[in-house]
């Protein structure tokens, strides 16, 4: 049964479902809530906590981003191929998840005072994740097949360097990393498609 993400037309909380379906090469129908079906509120509404993403796995209903994340993942192959490799892949997608926290703060609630500072401690979370990546002969956070916390840390670092575009210049396995896995043939041709281009990262049109 073909799985529906409804969702704002913007990257945010939904791009890496998005990005795990694509890679996966599974179809999904995209049901795009606009701002003014929002605030209409009958979507609203009709939310368990009144916030999308909404995920539909046929009688199955999601909210939750992460959850839908994890349920997707598991469904897929996505979350390591034994128990040690599970517990790891959750601790790296934690870390990637504190810092798109960081980042979302930065976007929506203090992006013109705080931008310069965020940026001089970027390079502080990023060494972290180059030491990790650098440190894995396997060329993942975890094992030598993709998981659920790379595509997390891929879509940071695409964001991250919008933001700041000599983000990754001093981490060259990170860098690496991010053109080995944008080099994969699903994601290369989501990347290029018109769709991912066109979709605004943030929801308030700061990136
Ligand atoms: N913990 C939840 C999760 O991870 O799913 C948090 C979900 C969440 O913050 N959803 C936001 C939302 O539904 C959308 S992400 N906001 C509307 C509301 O609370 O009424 C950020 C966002 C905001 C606005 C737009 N937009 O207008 O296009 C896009 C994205």
């Amino acid at each position: 049964m073909a799985f529906v993400l409804t969702y704002f037309p913007v990257r945010g909380r939904a791009e890496s479902i998005r990005l795990m379906l694509k890679d996966q090469g599974k179809e999904f129908k995209e049901v795009p809530v606009t701002f003014d079906m929002w605030m209409e509120g009958t979507v609203k509404n009709s939310c368990l906590f009144g916030q999308l993403p909404k995920f539909e796995d046929g009688d199955l209903t999601l909210y939750q981003s992460n959850a839908i994340r994890r349920h997707v993942a598991k469904k897929l192959g996505l979350c390591g191929k034994n128990e040690k490799e599970a517990a790891l892949i959750d601790m790296m997608d934690e870390a990637v998840s504190d810092l798109l926290t960081k980042y979302v703060k930065l976007i929506y609630q203090e992006y013109d005072a705080k931008k310069a500072d965020y940026i001089k401690q970027l390079p502080c979370d990023l060494e972290r994740f180059e030491k990790i990546i650098a440190g894995n002969k396997g060329g993942f956070l975890v094992g030598s097949q993709i998981s659920i916390a790379d595509y997390g840390l891929l879509l940071q670092l695409l964001n991250h360097e919008v933001l700041c575009p000599s983000a990754l210049d001093k981490f060259p396995s990170l860098q690496a990393y991010k053109d080995r896995l944008s080099a994969r043939p699903n994601i290369k041709a989501y990347f290029q498609s018109d769709e991912f281009k066109n979709r605004p990262i943030n929801g308030n049109g700061k990136q």
